[in-house]
């Protein structure tokens, strides 16, 4: 027969054995939605080229001179550099601009509770030098695969140093279909009859579930 304190404490070893499992679950669901997902590499989206340019170095305060507009995001919040690879939205139905209002298109429509909300921020954004022909690359570091891609480019004209985006001011310049899970995605681009700065808008319509992603990158044409 088992002692009453025996007993005790045989049910606060299995009580603590639950709690541990429970713990290792949830960490592991952690990691595995931080270490997933995916973002446009080159030109890179404004939070991943935040995160390349100064993610060792986040506190220099020379970042506010060089790269002001990383500066400030920073600022806002660095789990949206941390997180570079989490902007997205769940379950819009492939209804994107009902989900996204204007100005909040490089933010997903202020989703995570904001946490990308300083890049909606017009400003003097750091930017790739492409040609009108450029190829974009995209990171699918979770291997979800895409039902498909949009890009769109900045219609000639529209200034992203003073203006917010909306969807009018886009033009669809690429499309892709069905693309079965591969790390490094890459899709030509033509935006004809553009010079100077602009912003490239992607669209990852994740093949997993409805998970779709939303990327700003800064290109100046040549
Ligand atoms: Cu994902």
């Amino acid at each position: 027969m088992s002692s009453p304190a025996r007993v005790g404490r045989k049910l606060v070893v299995r009580a603590l054995t639950v709690v541990l499992g429970a713990l290792a679950l949830v960490s592991t669901t952690l990691v595995g939605s931080a270490s997933a997902h995916g973002s446009v590499t080159d030109p890179p989206s404004r939070n991943y080229g935040c995160w390349q340019r100064w993610g060792s170095n986040f506190q220099d305060p020379s970042m506010a001179t060089k790269d002001p507009m990383c500066w400030q995001a920073w600022q806002a919040d660095p789990n949206a550099m941390w997180n570079w690879n989490g902007l997205y939205r769940e379950g819009v139905a492939g209804n994107h601009q009902a989900a996204i209002p204007d100005g909040q298109l490089c933010s997903a429509g202020h989703t995570q509770s904001g946490r990308y909300n300083a890049l909606d921020k017009p400003g003097n954004w750091t930017a790739a030098q492409k040609s009108r022909n450029f190829t974009l690359n995209i990171y699918d570091q979770a291997l979800h695969g895409a039902d498909y891609y949009r890009v769109y480019v900045t219609k000639q004209g529209f200034d992203p140093t003073t203006q917010p985006l909306g969807w009018g001011n886009l033009e669809l310049v690429a499309q892709v279909g069905k693309t079965p899970p591969t790390s490094n995605f890459t899709i030509n681009v033509n935006a004809p009859g553009r010079t100077g700065r602009h912003i490239v808008y992607t669209i990852w319509q994740a093949s997993h579930m409805d998970q779709s992603y939303y990327w700003c990158s800064d290109v100046i044409f040549s």
